[in-house]
């Protein structure tokens, strides 16, 4: 495949991103609450913040629910995760849960082989599992109901602690070209999980951004993604393929911990700005967009400096409130207002 540099994104399609989320909300819209522990005095981040109102949070688990979920063909060849018929995209639907929720998935196959949905991080049991070795994948033309279940952490019988189910988690093929879904994966069969606590922090906007193979989000320049300075923005981070990586981004940092943020002023955990990341590792994270420093083009990108140099690499693009991002020279005319593109979630409306 010719791999095309960077500034040769003209040729990546008119839309802006690839990979921002269509998505499943389990979590909709919270209830505001306090803020989170640490934040500042009001005024703290007036510099570049215009997020004044109370943050939102993630409301009580303990749900159950259903949801369709399709695998089908592209136009293009590649396979994709959708919501409804004629829907999929790579990467497929966000999934949110709260720990103690419970998902029942109907899951049709159109394709004309085989495929699964194999889930990390939640918990199934065996004949959820998505594998052949189990029986449960699921023949062309056929639908399976998938369940999904999750848990608050809870003290063990022996004292000990058993973690909750809280996490930046992900789904994928296990069947397609293979035992391991191999086929699947290169393909396109993949899409993000994210695993609430109650009373976690809410994002504005969302985005999923896959490392796989020598792709972001089996595109071979990396998408763009569009966000206001001050917008609370959740980046889903996830990798498969063959290959380690770095992902990086530009002007903003984040805690390398469950949730990405602080708990307080005494949270010890490291601030990255890089992170090494692996096939089927998944993280996530949320930033204030352009805090303390402002709009722009902001990159992200694959560090492995020929990764990025074959088009592991894309653009936050952090707009003014009145919507110029200085410096910026597109190549390209910038999506419709308010489209979205795969792998975003806005919401905000904007
Ligand atoms: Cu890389």
């Amino acid at each position: 495949m010719d791999r095309r540099g960077f500034h040769r994104r003209v040729l990546a399609g008119g839309a802006v991103a690839a990979g921002t989320t269509t998505a499943l909300s389990l979590a909709s819209a919270g209830t505001a609450s306090a803020g989170p522990d640490g934040a500042g005095p009001d005024g703290a981040m007036a510099e570049t913040s215009t997020t004044a109102a109370p943050v939102r949070t993630a409301p009580a688990g303990g749900r159950v629910r259903h949801m369709r979920l399709y695998a089908e063909r592209l136009p293009d060849g590649q396979l994709g995760y959708g919501l409804e018929k004629g829907g999929a995209a790579i990467p497929g639907p966000m999934i949110e849960l709260t720990e103690g929720d419970t998902l029942h998935i109907a899951f049709e196959n159109t394709l004309d082989v085989p495929v699964s949905l194999h889930v990390h991080g939640v918990d199934y049991d065996i004949a959820n599992d998505g594998t052949r070795f189990s029986r449960s994948h699921v023949e062309p033309g056929a639908t399976r109901t998938y369940t999904w279940r999750t848990h608050a952490p809870g003290r063990r019988a022996d004292g000990t602690w058993r973690p909750g189910s809280a996490g930046y988690w992900h789904y994928h093929d296990h069947v397609v070209g293979g035992d391991h879904g191999t086929g699947g994966i290169r393909r396109g069969l993949y899409g993000p999980v994210v695993v609430r606590r109650a009373g976690d922090v809410l994002p504005d906007k969302q985005f999923t951004i896959v490392f796989n193979d020598m792709t972001v989000n089996n595109r071979p320049v990396g998408p763009d993604f569009r966000m206001t300075v001050g917008d609370r923005v959740e980046i889903v981070m996830i990798t498969h393929g063959e290959y380690y990586h770095t992902f990086h981004v530009h002007g903003h940092r984040w805690a390398d911990n469950r949730t990405g943020l602080l708990s307080g002023p005494s949270d010890v955990s490291r601030m990255v700005d890089n992170k090494i990341t692996g096939p089927a590792d998944s993280f996530g994270f949320q930033v204030i967009a352009g805090e303390g420093v402002g709009a722009g083009a902001w990159m992200y990108h694959c560090h492995v400096q020929s990764h990025s140099d074959l088009g592991m690499a894309g653009l936050l693009l952090v707009a003014k409130p009145d919507g110029t991002i200085p410096g910026y020279d597109p190549h390209h005319p910038p999506a419709a207002p308010g489209a979205a593109a795969p792998g975003e979630r806005d919401h905000r409306g904007h």
